[in-house]
């Protein structure tokens, strides 16, 4: 399967990613698989608030890149569950019209795997697509808190997505968000007050940019008459080549690496503490804490002890 899926075939492909997805026993064996392959795929980050036209601007640069030959593969995020819901059917429908297209893979993902991480199967899902050929990868995610936050460690670029009329400062003035952006896309400029958020972002990068480096454009786009869509392309081309050539994109790059490594420690050793731990509950040490027979610190300490057996043998995942 994870041959077929390197040269292409589009069910391997789903196959692979749903069995990271729900981090089955095989996942791990899959990601080593996949990883001497990556590398290749530009992997565009689009997040903002619900809303803002994400979809519908994913699936104007899905068209642009087509016209340019690139294949695409696009990850859209739910956030509220690991199942299907409303956000994924609108996902859906926004991006219809490249359903029929075999250069085109559309696949929506669960923001929680079972140990809580939003970005790690993600991610996965993203190195996978590129692995296995696709020329752009774009993951959408609907900007709240942590996922805003982690799509930078994902993408080689983040667009941020505004819009007119939304409590404006609310947006931009939000924590953190100056720094995760690479640019900043104010859609639906067919609406009264795009000039406005524009002139506001533009004001803020003034503020606080310091030294050199990247200075983040800020570019204006509808997504509903494809207005811009093509100066947004080319932003985003100037900033891949940006990343590909400085000393920033190759730090962004050691720091990417140097993350994936702590997830899978974490993951790891969450995994194997809460199998310990599963099977110290089971032995009725909840009754000996109710009695006091014992204490909270003790039987984690105990937990970990079992714990250290497993790390021992070496179990993966
Ligand atoms: N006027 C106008 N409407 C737009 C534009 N872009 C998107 N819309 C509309 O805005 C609504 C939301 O668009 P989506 O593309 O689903 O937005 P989203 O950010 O993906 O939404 P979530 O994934 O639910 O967070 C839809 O009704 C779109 O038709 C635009 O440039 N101008
Ligand atoms: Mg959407």
């Amino acid at each position: 399967m994870i041959d077929k899926a390197l040269s292409g075939d589009v069910r391997a492909i789903a196959r692979l990613i749903s069995e990271v997805e729900s981090e089955t026993p095989r996942s791990e064996e899959i990601m080593r698989a996949m990883y001497p392959h990556t590398g290749r795929a530009h992997i565009i980050g689009v997040t903002g608030s619900p809303g803002s036209g994400k979809s519908s601007l994913v699936s104007k640069m899905i068209g642009t890149l087509r016209r340019q030959g690139k294949t695409v593969g696009v990850i859209a995020v739910d956030p509220s569950s690991p199942f299907s819901g409303g956000a994924i059917l609108a996902d859906r429908i926004r991006m219809q019209e490249h359903s029929g297209d075999p250069g085109v893979y559309i696949r929506s993902m669960g923001s929680r795997g079972s140990l809580g991480g939003l970005s790690k199967t993600t991610y996965e899902g993203a190195l996978i697509l590129d692995a296995c050929g696709k020329d752009v990868v774009i993951i959408e995610t609907v900007g709240v808190g942590q996922s805003e936050i982690d799509i930078v460690r994902i993408a080689d670029t983040v667009c941020l997505v505004l819009v007119p009329g939304m409590g404006d400062d609310m947006q931009i003035m939000k924590a953190g968000i100056m720094e995760i952006a690479d640019l900043f896309v104010i859609n639906k400029a067919d609406r009264e007050g795009a000039d406005k958020v524009a002139a506001e972002v533009r004001l803020m990068i003034k503020m606080f940019h310091t030294g050199d480096g990247w200075i983040q454009p800020v570019k204006m786009t509808s997504a509903a008459t494809g207005a811009g869509l093509d100066e947004l392309h080319d932003t985003i081309e100037g900033h891949l080549k940006h990343v590909r050539s400085s000393e920033e994109g190759a730090e962004r790059l050691k720091k990417r690496l140097q993350w994936e490594v702590e997830e899978i420690v974490r993951r790891r050793i969450a995994k194997i503490t809460e199998s310990a731990w599963r099977e110290r509950r089971e032995e009725r040490v909840i009754e000996k804490l109710l009695n006091k027979e014992t204490d909270p610190y003790r039987v984690a300490q105990e937990v970990l002890d079992s714990a250290m057996g497993d790390f021992r043998s070496g179990q993966l995942l």
